[in-house]
């Protein structure tokens, strides 16, 4: 027999928010190619290494194939699923038995996002097991999104994005949107949609610390690490001020518009300098051009939630948006047209909300149903009802990516049982008692849900697997299904999957999702629909059939405000007690001045790594790639610290050490380091990588978290740095 036909498959990248439409040649089970789909209505043919090298993940030697159980000397043995599962089962009933479900917990990581089965079931079994102990990776990063969402508009994922293919006037206030592609926006071929801004006579402003990929492109403005609330309070102060702002956008739109004037009251030019390293005149003309121009957007991603007052700052970005008269305007701040209405999906199901019950240890309130990740290493270390004894991991590599990784490494050590469902054994899974293998993306048929939710070009596509599993593995969906079982459960919240359940019906969340889709205003209405704009209205069947992304229309709907908030008055609410309480935290912090600590440390992304899981690849943690502190020439100087020399780093609760790079893209005082290396465990090639782990730096004690939404504070950590080798290569 000859070998299997040549087949090119038009699909989509599951690694980041682009989403890039791909095209996969694949003959049989093998895939030979990913290139980028020039056909893709939003990424047009874009492809990064990320994508274009994913073939060599999916290969990769070191990923594990078959369930692994933890032995007494710490290695791993391969065994059978029904063994794995069974015992996972038996564990769970005895702990349940013993400590109530409320003793097991649940940590949805980042790549679940492209991967709606598991999203689907791991919320499923958090909420079919009514625990609190529901962790994800959005308290690392996006909590303070939900948390603003829920408040302004009436629902978490009410999220307005930049958008960028219309917009005269964009200020980016920390991201590199460059290398990272954007988030909480997707949008294809970025670094063109940015250039187009700049072409058609508008301006892009990039406000980073770091004179970064994006900041060279454009118009960069230098700020110190959490000067971010100051800076934007200060423009929506000034344009206050001037009566600059768009009165008759705060009356239509708002309720509690009145109150900004006295919720800034105490924000002074010399305090935003003393904050922000920049000058009041400069941040008050940004505001002014930014105010002049027709359509203009402010976008804050990592640098803007990752620090201590990240609800605040986001709140403060979108008053800015809707106070300048850019909410809902086309180029402005828009909201999207997903193919599912995610919306009332999640409140169907009850997961949005806000503050609806608090956290056992730390008191935090609860965020979209879900606690902080910052206060797990407590709930498992703090006995008494409740205490967490049991976590199934999904997609998560908290030793590394978790805020004071070395506690929580160690708190998941006295776990009576870890089970992680990852394709390698990671730093954090070194330490579970199973590690079951999942299929990867491209292994499994794909939706682009999440990201949907924020497509500045609206399209549908759904995509069958594109090659069959390797080896063992099993959709995650599959293995958290399996879980539940047995212990008597349906991985849904819904009272109705249960008493389906109870009759032996378990429904597939394919099967949920083409449900809800062809229900949604999208939907096919199971054939009673009008034909419509996207061709008689969306299924599965349809998607599958039309083998590549449907567009849906050429640009995000704009006057849709009154459809997206979800406040019975239908008006954005601006008044909040909460942020009247941050506002005065915030002023009565003192400037962080400490002469232990001097510099301030920021996490940097890099275009060949996503987050901490794509370093297994040669093809991608190539050999010229090192782990390292870049900091000023005059901060070197300073300490008497050259190129490559090997320097500690320091802060209140941790120590590392790095080589160092010296550069002027950084700002005087701050000094920054890749995110997410150092890894042990089995990727070997990622472990010889070598690198230290930036999160042993970062702290996760309560009053280190952001206060409303309990989300990570991972940039601005104060530490000191010194020399203690000259030329790392010679001490290697
Ligand atoms: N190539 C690549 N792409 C990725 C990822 C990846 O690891 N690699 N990760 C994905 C994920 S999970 C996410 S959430 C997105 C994130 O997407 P981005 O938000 O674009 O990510 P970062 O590169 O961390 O950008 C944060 C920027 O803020 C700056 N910064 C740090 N502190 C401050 C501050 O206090 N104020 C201001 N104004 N700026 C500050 C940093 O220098 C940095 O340039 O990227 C996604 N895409
Ligand atoms: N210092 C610092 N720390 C940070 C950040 C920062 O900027 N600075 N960024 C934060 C942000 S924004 C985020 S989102 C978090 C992300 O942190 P995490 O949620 O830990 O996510 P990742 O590191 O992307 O991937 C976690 C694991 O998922 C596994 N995985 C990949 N695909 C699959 C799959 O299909 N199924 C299963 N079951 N597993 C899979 C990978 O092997 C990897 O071990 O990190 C945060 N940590
Ligand atoms: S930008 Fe993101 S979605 Fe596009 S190819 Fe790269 S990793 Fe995939
Ligand atoms: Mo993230």
């Amino acid at each position: 027999m000859g070998r299997p036909a040549i087949e090119d498959k038009k699909i989509f990248c599951g690694i980041c928010e682009a989403s890039c439409g791909l095209i996969a040649t694949v003959q049989g089970e093998d895939l030979l190619k990913l290139r980028g789909d020039p056909e893709h209505p939003q990424s047009e043919g874009f492809v990064c290494p990320k994508g274009a090298n994913f073939a060599s993940i999916r290969n990769d030697p070191d990923r594990v194939l078959r369930p692994l159980q933890r032995q007494a000397d710490g290695t791993f043995k391969e065994v059978d699923w029904d063994s794995a599962l069974d015992d996972i089962g038996a564990r769970l009933r005895k702990l349940i038995g013993a400590h109530g479900t409320e003793s097991v917990g649940v940590y949805l990581g980042n790549p679940n996002a492209w991967n709606y089965g598991a999203f689907i079931n791991l919320m499923g079994l958090a909420g079919a097991l009514k625990t609190k102990h529901f962790y994800t990776a959005s308290s690392s990063d996006i909590n303070n999104y939900w948390v603003v969402g829920e408040l302004l508009y009436g629902h978490n994922l009410s999220n307005p994005f930049p958008d960028m293919p219309h917009t005269d006037f964009m200020i980016v206030l920390g991201s590199n949107l460059v290398v990272t592609h954007g988030s909480m926006v997707t949008v294809g071929r970025v670094k063109e949609k940015l250039d187009a801004i700049v072409e058609r006579g508008g301006r892009v402003v990039v406000i980073d610390p770091r004179r970064t990929e994006t900041a060279k492109q454009y118009e960069w403005m230098p700020i110190q690490p959490d000067g971010d609330p100051w800076l934007v309070a200060a423009m929506l102060k000034t344009l206050l001020d001037e009566q600059r702002v768009d009165e008759h956008a705060l009356r239509t739109q708002t309720t509690g518009w009145e109150t900004l004037p006295a919720l800034l009251s105490g924000i002074t030019p010399a305090r935003v300098e003393a904050e922000t390293g920049m000058r009041h005149e400069d941040i008050q003309q940004l505001a002014r051009d930014f105010s002049a121009a027709k359509r203009a957007v402010l976008y804050g991603r990592c640098g803007a939630s990752l620090g201590p007052f990240s609800t605040l700052t986001k709140y403060l970005i979108d008053v800015f948006n809707i106070a300048t008269g850019n909410l809902d305007r086309r180029g402005g701040f828009v909201f999207g047209r997903p193919m599912i209405d995610t919306e009332l999906f999640t409140k169907l199901i009850g997961l949005n909300g806000y503050d609806r019950w608090r956290t056992r240890v730390d008191n935090f309130p609860e965020v979209f149903g879900t606690a902080p990740l910052g206060s797990m290493a407590r709930e498992i270390t703090t006995p008494g009802k409740g205490q967490l004894r049991a976590l199934i991991v999904g997609a998560g590599n908290m030793a590394t990516t978790a805020s004071a990784s070395g506690a929580v490494t160690e708190a998941l050590g006295q776990l009576d049982l870890m089970v992680s469902l990852d394709p390698y054994i990671t730093e954090t899974n070194a330490q579970a008692h199973y590690i079951l293998p999942p299929t990867l993306w491209i292994e499994r048929d794909g939706i682009p849900i999440f990201t949907q939710m924020h497509n500045t070009v609206p399209y549908a596509q759904w995509v069958p697997a594109t090659v069959p599993a390797r080896g063992d593995t099993r959709d995650d969906w599959w293995i958290l299904d399996q879980i539940a079982k047995r212990i008597g459960l349906v991985p849904s919240p819904l009272a109705a999957a249960q008493w389906l359940g109870k009759l032996g019906i378990r429904l597939a969340p394919g099967t949920l999702v083409d449900l809800f889709m062809r229900l949604s205003p999208e939907g096919d209405w199971f054939g009673l629909r009008p034909r419509s704009s996207n061709g008689g209205g969306l299924s599965r069947k349809k998607l599958y059939a039309a083998g590549e992304s449907l567009k849906m229309d050429d640009a995000s709907p704009v006057g849709v405000l009154k459809k997206k908030i979800h406040h019975r008055d239908r008006k954005v609410h601006l008044r909040h007690a909460l942020f009247e309480t941050e506002m005065q935290r915030l002023l009565a912090r003192p400037t962080p001045v400490n002469s232990d600590y001097p510099l301030r440390l920021i996490s940097l992304r890099e275009l060949q790594s996503q987050n901490s899981w794509l370093h297994n690849s040669p093809r991608l943690m190539t050999a010229n790639r090192v782990h390292r502190l870049r900091m000023n020439p005059i901060d070197a100087a300073r300490l008497n610290v050259h190129e490559h020399d090997t320097v500690t780093i320091t802060s209140r609760w941790g120590e590392i050490s790095s080589p160092v790079q010296i550069t002027d893209e950084m700002m005087q005082g701050v000094v920054a380091l890749p995110q997410s290396w150092g890894h042990r465990g089995g990727w070997k090639h990622a472990v010889a990588a070598g690198g230290s782990n930036y999160n042993r730096l970062t702290s996760n004690a309560p009053e280190e978290m952001d206060q409303p939404s309990g989300n990570a504070v991972l940039n601005g950590i104060a530490v000191r740095v010194e020399r203690v080798a000259s030329d790392a290569r010679a001490v290697a």
